[in-house]
């Protein structure tokens, strides 16, 4: 029954309604939530625990003029529903339907797009020092999770924030969780917050008050918050010293309390922080009890929470698996997750090896220094992160590991497209960008045996090795009891032949199986390569087959620009080769979201599409034949 959701066409409509009403429809909202998103799958935990807060924003704010700045913006699902999205929610994460992100392109209301974490405040300093600069009076709100702050990123802003503007809301959305519990002196120093019991007494007290007497107890409670907080650690709280008003912690579910503390923010002339207590996955209880599940997921019973189990072992759980094998044998071998225990499977490392197992928080440039940290002390830091959020990475990866030729593994879980996450998500560019740093080796298995010989290979490497390998499930070959040592730089012929090279990098082997099989239908000896290294490519394979063939076709799931059929084009130059190459893989463009078969058939990274695109070669290598025969 979503009788006001169904009203509400914009914000304006939002504004219009009691608080009565806009109880009710936070309760709307959670049903559309859980009954949508069990659909459809998606981040339904972090939109659960925000609702109120977004609707009070609504209430009190006004967007598009004001702009809201979601961190990392999974939980901005309640905004979409606010802004004129509510129709088309059933599409969310569906082909051609509403991302599940906030997307610049797809709403004048959402003001920045994101996906990865951390990076709302420095966005909303910018959108704040702009406004200021033109004379603007409009308000600027970001909102992060606490888990964000375990990020530099917040850190930078911070430090910038009370020297640039005086005009600035961020509200800390505080649920205690990450994906998995959230980690580190910060998560410590909120949960002391919270819990001091001067705050807690403030906090009851004001929804008390507030029944009572209305708007201003808010924003007297709100003060005296204030004044308790900088009594309780030092002379001021953490924000405080960054030269930001601190307010809270208040109830992040009382929507009437929001409402006026956020009216009173809006007269702020200083930059302020507001602490809001949510409970991530409020309203349905097997979002609550199993709150690392429900972060983010795929479809899902709207009962009971149930979701069907995926059978086979994805690669995250082999690479888990095979790393704890690994430490099992070799006590310098250890685990750095930048938060994602969950996401890289490493949970099923920590049990068995909780000493050498390392969560640093949402800290991906610092996760990889302190690999390199470790590494310098002989152990083998085995770094898991998915290839998207490596990207953030890239100083620490060359100047702190690669140029010191230190052994750190990085595992780059969700290597290729990540198919209904979308753009911010896609793990298309490692290849380029770790190709052309020295010392670095690049690994790209075919199934799941391979990734554990890959990692067998990168621990007894001594220098940096990275290897990607896709989300969710491989072809499910067996792992075999031991791993092997695989030569570096070596490619693998899967079948030979003598007129057309294919090769098929990592997942796409199979497509080049396919391939090679339509080319001898047509009366082609193609050959099948496994390359399995990205990087140094098999230089001795390429010249072989590009001496013999009339043409070589390289398939890819990553950007064709910089990408594996690059290396291979480079390694032909440095030969003198002049063979032609077909290259299959991503263009130079930001992928949309969508499943990830029909992603491909749409840009042509199929055995079909590559025949077409080989296909003036083929006529011409008949012509020659003939000719040759004539
Ligand atoms: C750079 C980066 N690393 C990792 C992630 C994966 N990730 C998505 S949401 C999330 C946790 C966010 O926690 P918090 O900010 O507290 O918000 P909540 O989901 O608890 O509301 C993580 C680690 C990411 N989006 N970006």
């Amino acid at each position: 029954m979503s009788k006001i959701l169904e009203t509400i066409t914009s914000p304006a409509d939002v504004k219009k309604l009691t608080i009565p009403q806009l109880t009710e429809l936070a309760e709307e909202i959670r049903e559309r939530l859980i009954l949508g998103v069990s659909k459809t799958g998606g981040h339904i935990g972090p939109n659960l625990g925000v609702v109120e807060l977004t609707l009070a924003m609504h209430y009190v704010f006004d967007t598009p003029t004001d702009s809201f700045v979601f961190d990392v913006s999974h939980q901005a699902y309640v905004h979409k529903l606010l802004t004129g999205r509510e129709k088309r929610f059933h599409t969310i994460r569906q082909p051609g339907g509403l991302n599940g992100f906030m997307l610049r392109t797809e709403s004048e209301h959402d003001s920045y797009g994101a996906g990865h974490a951390g990076t709302a405040l420095s966005a909303a300093l910018g959108m704040a020092v702009a406004r200021d600069l033109a004379g603007g009076t409009e308000h600027i709100v970001a909102m992060s999770g606490d888990a964000a702050f375990t990020n530099g990123i917040s850190y930078e802003a911070l430090n910038n924030i009370a020297a640039q503007t005086r005009r600035l809301i961020i509200v800390l959305n505080d649920n205690a969780w990450s994906i998995d519990k959230n980690v580190g002196a910060i998560a410590e120093y909120f949960h002391k917050i919270v819990t001091h019991p001067t705050f807690s007494s403030l906090h009851d007290k004001a929804a008390e008050l507030l029944e009572r007497f209305g708007g201003k107890t808010a924003r007297h409670v709100a003060r005296k918050a204030e004044e308790a907080a900088k009594g309780l650690i030092g002379p001021g709280t953490l924000f405080e010293e960054f030269g930001l008003s601190y307010f809270g912690p208040i109830d992040g579910h009382n929507l009437p309390l929001l409402i006026e503390t956020f009216k009173f923010l809006k007269t702020q002339n200083k930059p302020v922080v507001l602490h809001a207590i949510t409970q991530k996955g409020k309203g349905f209880q097997p979002a609550i009890e199993k709150q690392k599940k429900f972060h983010g997921l795929g479809p899902f019973d709207a009962e009971t929470g149930e979701t069907k189990s995926a059978g086979q072992k994805t690669y995250s759980e082999i690479f888990a698996e095979t790393l704890t094998k690994l430490a099992t044998a070799n006590d310098k071998v250890v685990a750095i997750t930048a938060a994602m225990p969950n996401g890289t499977a490493l949970d099923l490392f920590r049990p068995h090896h909780p000493k050498r197992y390392f969560d640093v928080g949402i800290a991906e440039e610092h996760a990889v220094i302190f690999a390199a940290g470790m590494a310098t002390k002989g152990y083998k830091p085995f770094c898991a992160i998915y290839s998207t959020f490596l990207q953030r990475a890239f100083d620490p990866i060359v100047h702190d590991v690669c140029l010191q030729n230190l052994p750190v593994v990085f595992c780059l879980d969700r290597g290729g497209l990540s198919g209904d996450d979308g753009p911010t998500h896609h793990g298309l560019f490692d290849i380029s960008y770790l190709r052309g740093v020295p010392n670095l080796i690049h690994m790209v298995p075919k199934d799941e045996d391979e990734l554990a010989d890959m990692m067998y290979t990168a621990m007894l490497h001594d220098g940096p090795s990275a290897i990607r390998y896709p989300r969710g499930t491989g072809p499910g070959v067996a792992v075999k009891a031991q791993p092997v040592a695989l030569e570096i730089g070596k490619a693998e012929v899967i079948r030979d032949g003598s007129e057309i090279a294919v090769f098929g990098l990592g997942a796409m082997l199979p497509e080049a199986e396919r391939l090679a099989e339509m080319l001898r239908l047509e009366g082609f000896s193609a050959a099948v390569i496994n390359p399995r290294f990205a990087k140094p490519v098999d230089r001795e394979c390429v010249g072989k087959y590009g001496a013999r063939c009339g043409l070589l076709i390289t398939l890819e799931d990553h950007v064709l620009a910089g990408g594996f059929g690059s290396a291979v084009l480079e390694t032909l130059n440095g030969l003198e080769l002049r063979v032609p190459v077909v290259r299959i893989g991503w263009p130079d463009e930001f992928i949309e979201h969508g499943k990830v078969e029909a992603l491909r058939t749409k840009y042509g990274l199929t055995a079909e599409a590559a025949l077409e695109k080989a296909r003036p070669h083929l006529s011409r290598m008949m012509e020659q034949v003939l000719a040759k025969h004539l």
